[in-house]
């Protein structure tokens, strides 16, 4: 009798595609990495939670594989399973975003000038190495993490990149304080606002350029940093090589990127990306009813409290009987993490979880718990953060027009068999 070829299921057939290609890969160094992009396109998939949320993944120059949102500008997703290997995100696995698809593909560090100008007495133009001398480098652990980290969540969908969970990562930051550098360039009586402009630029004749900016005492703080390097590297080319700024607690949107013009204003900025984009409801909770539109918008600003379990994911199968030990993340705009609580049965009891280690109070919190389920069955595991000044997060999620701030109590369904 023939022996019935076993079915290929979809998942094996992925893993071999990978593994086979893993080993072509390593041995062809001399392929060109458009070829290189192809080739790997075709062997990483994953599937995200959400309707169309099937993506490929794709290794870029200086990163391993990670999941494209889109590939021109390259917009790459953090697989999620990375939070759970380090509280620190590798930089060969940060996420990467960017809005046009003119970035520097290479970048001369020894032509790279920084300018800084405007509204100051001494306007100046640094190389490398004299940013580098303006002051003591500093360090700082923070997150980076995207306005709209988690959009293709939002019920109803919220327009813009549909991204899970992974527009987000923790790095250790080395740079020097914006404040050295405003200071050498004497900030003038009537300053308003500093805007950042990096080296990328819009497609010929299309829209604007990607500019941001912060309030004057903001820029001024001694904590927003000019940075070179992450995680005790140079900053890969995709996250801002050769400097970018470091604007703790803030979202992403304004860790400009291969930064080059730095401008001192006597009035608001109102270029298109603070006085039209990222914007949200000038309210408490940045939410209103979906289908709404907000009555006042003011620019995104700083993080609101999240956490995450990252040890287990959905669908993972648990002994029952037998301790298994929960580890995860939380976070918020610079407060610090002060208490997480977890729910192994939907929010319906909790028990405060064990805070790891304190890198400071931007950086990723990691936490455990201990949980030793009796019974079988499926149970949804939650759990929800508190920061310093108490604040915490909704069990419903909250809507705003633009799918940004997410930070519902998620859920994270397991099977205890
Ligand atoms: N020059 C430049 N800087 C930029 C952007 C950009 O498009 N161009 N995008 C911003 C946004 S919206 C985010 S979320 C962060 C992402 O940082 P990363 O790509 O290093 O993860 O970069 C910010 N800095
Ligand atoms: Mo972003």
């Amino acid at each position: 009798m023939m022996k019935k070829p076993q079915a290929l299921t979809s998942k094996s057939l992925q893993r071999r595609t990978f593994l086979r290609q893993a080993g072509t890969l390593g041995a062809a160094s001399a392929i060109s990495s458009t070829a290189l992009q192809v080739f790997a396109a075709e062997a990483f998939r994953t599937t995200l939670p959400f309707a169309n949320g099937e993506r490929e993944l794709v290794a870029y120059p200086q990163k391993r594989p990670l999941i494209v949102l889109t590939s021109r500008p390259p917009q790459l997703e953090t697989p999620f399973s990375v939070y759970n290997e380090s509280v620190l995100t590798p930089n060969d696995a940060f996420f990467v975003r960017y809005h046009w698809s003119g970035i520097p593909t290479s970048i001369d560090a020894q032509a790279y000038r920084l300018r800084i100008g405007g509204n100051v007495s001494t306007p100046l133009e640094l190389s490398l190495g004299e940013l580098k001398q303006m002051a003591d480098a500093t360090e700082l652990v923070a997150v980076n993490q995207c306005s709209g980290n988690s959009r293709g969540l939002f019920t109803p969908r919220a327009n813009g990149g549909q991204l899970s969970n992974g527009a987000m990562g923790n790095a250790r930051w080395t740079g020097v304080p914006l404040k050295k550098v405003l200071e050498k360039a004497g900030v003038k009586a009537g300053s308003v606002q500093v805007s950042f402009n990096g080296l990328d630029k819009p497609p010929v004749g299309d829209g604007p350029d990607f500019v941001k900016a912060l309030n004057i005492d903001h820029a001024l703080d001694g904590e927003v940093m000019l940075a070179w390097q992450m995680n005790g590297a140079d900053l890969p080319l995709l996250n801002g090589y050769p400097v970018r700024l470091i604007v703790p607690g803030f979202y992403g949107t304004y860790w400009v990127k291969h930064v080059a013009d730095i401008t001192v204003t006597d009035k608001v900025f109102d270029g298109f990306w603070m006085s039209t984009a990222y914007r949200i409801p000038d309210n408490s909770c940045a939410c209103i009813e979906p289908g709404t539109s907000p009555a006042k918008t003011v620019p995104i600003n700083r993080f609101n409290v999240r956490s995450f379990v990252t040890s287990l994911t959905d669908g993972m199968q648990i002994k029952a009987g037998r301790e298994t030990v929960v580890h995860g993340i939380a976070f918020d705009g610079g407060y610090g993490i002060t208490e997480v609580a977890f729910s192994p049965d939907g929010g319906k009891t909790w028990q405060a979880a064990r805070l790891g280690k304190d890198l400071g109070r931007y950086s990723f919190r990691e936490w455990s718990v201990a949980f030793t389920p009796t019974k079988k069955g499926s149970y949804d595991l939650k759990v929800r953060a508190v920061n310093r000044i108490g604040q915490s997060q909704p069990m419903t999620a909250l809507w705003n027009p633009m799918g940004y701030m997410r930070n519902v109590v998620e859920s994270t369904r397991v099977v205890v068999a």
